[in-house]
């Protein structure tokens, strides 16, 4: 039975994957290549040096690591000039209420994300109460895909993965989270998520106890 939540940050509390997006984009334009939100999809939930990887590749660019450090920084200071302004406007819709709810229901709740900004993110959000465990970018060897992440979550709230329903908006999450042995719910796009055990659009209207009914049933879960 599941007893332990975790969750991802950027796509699925906040709606702050559309800032690493525009980051990544100013930083290709002036590498003077084109980047487009199909490729993005590679660079979700992937650590920053990871991502910065990716998006070279895409633009056919050899770097030396001297220049990976720098560039990496830019965007890093693209997308914190974004951040800025950052207000619980910014939670995505449903996410409020459910966190209110599933704390009330005594579940524990962690938070598995990538990000090295994670904690400023809380911060400016005020939502750093509602999670009993937060790691962060800052407490990996290993970024999504490898399970690190999701294992040092389970551990800090104590549940068994086997006990912690996970959500996530990438593909390297999803991925991450079933390599640790976990269920998966994506929140996004269900055509991307294929992956995921089961696809919410958003957490509008998101029922967990039929979720829970949905896993019970289940006997490929
Ligand atoms: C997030 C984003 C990724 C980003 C990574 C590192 O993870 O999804 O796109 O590359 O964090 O972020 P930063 O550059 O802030 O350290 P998550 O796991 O919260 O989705
Ligand atoms: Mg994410």
């Amino acid at each position: 039975l599941i007893n332990g939540l975790i969750f991802d940050l950027d796509g699925v509390i906040v709606d702050t994957a559309k800032y690493h997006y525009f980051a990544w984009k100013k930083l290709a334009k002036e590498l003077n290549f084109a980047f487009d939100e199909n490729q993005n999809e590679a660079l979700k939930g992937v650590s920053r040096m990871q991502a910065l990887e990716l998006l070279l590749n895409f633009g056919n660019i050899k770097a030396s690591q001297e220049e990976k450090r720098l560039w990496a920084n830019r965007k890093n200071r693209y997308y914190q000039q974004c951040l800025s302004n950052l207000s619980q406007n910014d939670l995505l819709p449903g996410v409020l209420t459910f966190l209110t709810k599933t704390k009330e229901r005594k579940y524990k709740i962690a938070l598995a994300s990538s990000s090295k900004n994670a904690k400023t993110i809380l911060y400016h959000l005020k939502i750093e109460n509602y999670f009993d465990f937060i790691a962060d970018g800052n407490m990996v060897q290993e970024s999504k895909p490898d399970p690190e992440i999701f294992l040092l979550a389970s551990d800090g709230i104590k549940c068994p993965p086997n006990a912690c329903l996970v959500f996530e908006d990438a593909l390297s999450g999803i991925q991450a989270a079933k390599s640790a042995g976990m269920l998966v719910i994506g929140v996004g796009n269900s055509k991307v998520l294929s992956t995921a055990d089961l696809v919410i659009s958003s957490f509008d209207n998101f029922n967990l106890t039929e979720a829970e009914a949905y896993f019970n049933n289940d006997s490929s879960v």
